[in-house]
């Protein structure tokens, strides 16, 4: 049984080491906000993945401190969860908001966990101590930087390498790339940057033989990648558009994609991702974790979900120093030479956040009593 007493947010501002430039957008400070429960014998953080701004989706930060204050305080008020996979059901009154929710219920499995006095990825059933990772390199000003920025990566070992494109920044950067790295496992995320009509224009992608094309359409177009998927030989690969577990569902069955992108965010939170894990293992669709700049929270969380059995692609999951200088939680992530990232091998997350440094990136801060 898990009787809360209180939710705290915590809303930083977090320099990134480079900026990250998408079809999108441009950040250069990562607007985190982290979110603290305490509850009867423990307490437990988690990340809401949110942007600042509704680029990405259409949640941000703000709207997630919205949602918490106004709904999901009041739900939770004299609540008592027998596990964290019940939040879902409690907080199902509120439409949307996959963020939010995902954010509470992360604190929640942290709390659990350390509870039980055992690693998080352990809990959920996972497989492997060590996960393999790649490195998603945003928009550069020029080829020659973009190359540099690669060739860094590949001799740091990173398995795989994921570029941003959008039309005017594809085919000519796609060339150079293969060019001086003829071998080397590549993907390409475009962030919903193409349309439909522009099919003929994603199929020049093909001859780059790429592990997949992620997200070329509308975050909305499930119709519209079933139709391209039917043109194109890359594998689909979806992210924007598996928004919870009943459009995986819904694109598993469209044929919509060969591979998902999984961030626990997105879906509406861990119980979500492993609900989507569920119905890819059952079909044989091999998935990989996402990222969205996560501090060690985020990223702890993310790792322990790519140690499931299904879990099979590098994920987006770097190393620490190649977002930010300083995290707020200990141990930084490190990438071994093969190119995988060892599991924390602490409680619950496995990370802990270090109360200085939250003071010291804090750009403001809430607390509830329920
Ligand atoms: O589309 O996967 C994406 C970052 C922010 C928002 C969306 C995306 C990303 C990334 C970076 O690609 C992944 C990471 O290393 O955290
Ligand atoms: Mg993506």
């Amino acid at each position: 049984m898990i009787e809360l007493k209180r939710i705290s947010a915590h809303l930083l501002e977090l320099p990134l080491v480079h900026p990250f430039r998408t079809s999108f957008g441009e950040e250069r400070v990562r607007r985190a906000l982290l979110v603290s429960l305490e509850g009867e014998g423990g307490s437990g953080w988690g990340e809401c993945v949110a942007g600042a701004g509704p680029w990405y989706s259409y949640e941000t930060v703000y709207t997630a401190l919205a949602v918490i204050k106004e709904a999901f305080v009041p739900l939770l008020r004299g609540r008592r969860l027998s596990h964290p996979s019940d939040l879902p059901r409690v907080l199902a009154p509120v439409r949307g908001h996959p963020m939010a929710k995902a954010a509470l219920e992360a604190a929640l499995w942290d709390l659990h966990a350390r509870r039980e006095g055992k690693p998080l990825w352990r809990i959920i059933g996972g497989v492997r101590d060590r996960i393999p990772v790649g490195v998603s390199i945003g928009i550069q000003e020029d080829i020659p930087s973009l190359l540099d920025r690669v060739a860094a990566f590949v001799e740091q070992g990173y398995r795989r390498v994921k570029l941003k494109v959008k039309p005017g920044w594809d085919i000519q950067v796609l060339e150079a790339v293969r060019e001086r790295f003829p071998e080397l496992p590549l993907s390409v995320d475009a962030n919903c940057a193409y349309t439909l009509e522009e099919a003929d224009h994603l199929k020049a992608f093909d001859r780059f033989g790429l592990m997949m094309v992620e997200q070329p359409l509308g975050y909305d177009d499930l119709l519209g990648h079933a139709k391209l998927a039917g043109l194109l030989e890359t594998p689909i690969c979806l992210d924007e558009s598996v928004s919870s577990p009943h459009r995986a569902w819904e694109a598993l069955e469209l044929s919509a994609c060969r591979i998902i992108n999984v961030k626990q965010g997105r879906v509406g939170g861990l119980s979500a991702a492993l609900e989507v894990h569920e119905l890819a293992q059952a079909r044989g669709v091999p998935l990989w974790c996402g990222g969205m700049l996560e501090t060690g929270v985020g990223r702890a969380l993310n790792a322990a979900l790519a140690t499931l059995p299904g879990f099979t692609l590098p994920h987006d999951i770097s190393a620490t120093s190649r977002y930010y200088h300083q995290d707020i939680a200990e141990p930084p992530f490190a990438l071994t030479p093969e190119g995988t990232i060892p599991l924390p091998p602490g409680p619950g997350l496995g990370v802990e956040v270090v109360p200085e440094r939250i003071l010291a990136f804090q750009v403001a801060a809430w607390s509830w009593r329920v």
